[in-house]
């Protein structure tokens, strides 16, 4: 198996460990963790862009897709920590940001200077300054489109203006692509995760009369045969790839996934983390909808399922807000439902990714000012929302529930200064919890969560079932429990989990009374179940 029974750990580097005293996370922190690492028993480590970056989008604007930014180390402590993995069975899974590069990329620039061979490696289109080819607007908010009154052309930017759109239907660009993957496959890389790859292909360049522009772009005409070309090009099929897929289908997901098709291993896909969204809208509040996320679970497992696709399932990464504080409870119940959501995803069909801190419960850091933010989404956004008459109060509850930077805080290593993050000052400020919340605390508490995690990703590889057999979800019409079974032609495995902060009636499917249980998060058994309580059983 390659990666059915395997566990993805993500590593947000300017955040895990700071080994300089500079305040930033760097690639000799992380190896200073990596037998913590190694501990959790994860197979892969994804690690987010650490290329040479101007940093205005945290390093998902690259400037050189084939060099380490001096402040995260240098090549030689990249190829230390990639053998260094290597020697305890992890391998390392690469960010390769391909839909747009930094304006400060030197592609970018010849192409700033007229130089028509680079100009093709962007989108530029004709104009005046007043007349934007499309109203797109960029996700990060504000117009796709930028004008360039020295070229009297305008580019497309579907994120931040410094993030200009790479030209994929150019096949010099391509070209360049395919050469980075071979670049670090040859050091010795173990996998590619693809951000947003579904945007990668545009369709028509016209008014979007319904939306923000992004119909015109997603599972675009030619992006399942860019992807097919890119991975045999590249040479790549035989590596473990995940793609980022914004706003995207079970149908296409099945396409990118399934292995007929030769294109990528697994996809995250993201509607199960909008169902807190208001009419849609990121930064309008309110309470999940929890059976809008059950019935996307089941979709999803069930879909990709039939049709020989596999799902990345993961509940945190750098872009969401903390499940526990978001879908659980960060203060009365908080261990029992920090396990409760591991043990949701981490028994479906999938494969489970652990977002650095998730495995200890770490929380949103519940910032009040707007000065402790730094990701340029929420800013742009605070902005956005007091323009749209939301006083501050208002705007910074938003911005608190919704940012990027909830999951961007220092890991919280242990209970000394800046939670042993940095010797330095900080570069965003750390989770006030850090003293209750921390790995050292839970490092050899054997009912800490980490331990419960370390159990999760151990059953994953002990038993076939959950990396193999099949799926069915049960008791749909339940507003208040997520549960499934899990089976083959030897075990049969049942998941119950209250998603809600009260206790539930413990419906048991007929010849289920007397099952083991394998695996729960309340130290006995009780005929309901308790407040984010979960459970599974075994025959
Ligand atoms: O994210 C894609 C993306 O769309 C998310 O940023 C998400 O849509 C947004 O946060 C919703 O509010 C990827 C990376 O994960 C993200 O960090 C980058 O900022 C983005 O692409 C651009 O590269």
């Amino acid at each position: 198996m390659r990666f059915e029974n395997k566990v993805v750990y993500q590593i947000y580097p300017k955040s895990f460990q700071d080994s300089n005293g500079d305040g930033w996370g760097d690639i000799n922190g992380i190896r200073s963790r990596i037998d913590y690492l190694a501990g959790l028993g994860v197979d892969y480590l994804w690690l987010t862009p650490f290329f040479p970056s101007p940093q205005r989008d945290n390093g998902y604007d690259v400037a050189d897709y084939r060099a380490v930014d001096p402040r995260f180390g240098t090549m030689a402590d990249l190829e230390a920590l990639i053998a260094e993995a290597e020697a305890r069975g992890i391998g390392l899974m690469f960010d390769m940001v391909f839909n747009h590069t930094s304006t400060a990329h030197e592609w970018f620039q010849k192409a700033l200077q007229g130089d028509a061979k680079y100009m093709d490696y962007y989108i530029f289109r004709d104009g005046t300054p007043d007349a934007p080819p499309t109203n797109w607007q960029s996700k990060f908010g504000g117009p796709a489109w930028e004008y360039v009154p020295a070229l009297g052309k305008w580019y497309l930017h579907l994120f931040d203006v410094t993030q200009a759109d790479l030209n994929w239907e150019n096949p010099a660009v391509r070209e360049e692509l395919k050469d980075i993957l071979r670049f670090w496959k040859a050091k010795g890389v173990k996998g590619f995760r693809f951000d947003v790859v579904n945007l990668i292909s545009k369709g028509e360049f016209v008014d979007d009369k319904e939306g923000d522009g992004r119909r015109f772009y997603t599972d675009g005409p030619h992006v399942h045969e860019y992807l097919k070309e890119l991975v045999h090009d590249s040479g790549i099929e035989g590596m473990v790839t995940v793609g980022e897929m914004s706003s995207t289908t079970i149908a296409n997901c099945i396409r990118y996934t399934n292995p007929h098709e030769h294109e990528l291993s697994m996809t995250f896909s993201f509607h199960h983390l909008k169902v807190d969204y208001k009419d849609g809208d990121k930064w309008s509040l309110m309470a999940p909808d929890i059976h809008a996320l059950k019935e996307i679970f089941a979709s999803w497992q069930e879909g990709m399922a039939r049709g020989g696709g596999w799902n990345a399932v993961f509940w945190c990464n750098h872009d969401q807000p903390r499940a526990v504080s978001r879908f659980g409870s960060d203060t009365t119940y908080w261990k029992e439902s920090a396990e409760m959501l591991a043990v949701a995803i981490h028994f479906m069909r999938g494969t489970p990714y652990i977002y650095q801190g998730e495995e200890l419960g770490m929380t949103n850091p519940h910032f009040t000012k707007i000065e402790q933010y730094r990701d340029v989404e929420s800013l742009n956004y605070y902005k956005i929302l007091r323009e749209q008459d939301k006083t501050e109060a208002e705007t910074l509850d938003i911005i608190a529930q919704r940012s990027r930077d909830d999951s961007r805080t220092p890991m919280q290593w242990d209970a000394s200064e800046n939670a042993g993050f940095t010797t330095g000052t900080p570069w965003i400020g750390i989770a006030d919890n850090y003293k209750a919340i921390n790995a050292a605390a839970q490092m050899d508490a054997p009912d800490s969560i980490r331990s419960f995690y370390k159990t999760l990703v151990a059953l994953r590889k002990k038993m076939p079932v959950i990396s193999a057999g099949k799926i069915e979800f049960l008791y749909p019409d339940n507003a208040d429990l997520l549960a499934y079974r899990r089976y083959d032609g030897e075990t049969e495995l049942l998941v119950l989990c209250n998603l809600r902060e009260r206790e539930i009636a413990k419906p048991l499917p007929v010849g289920w009374t007397d099952a083991e249980k394998l695996l729960g998060n309340y130290p006995d058994t009780a005929d309901t179940l308790r407040p984010y309580e979960c459970v599974v059983l075994k025959k």
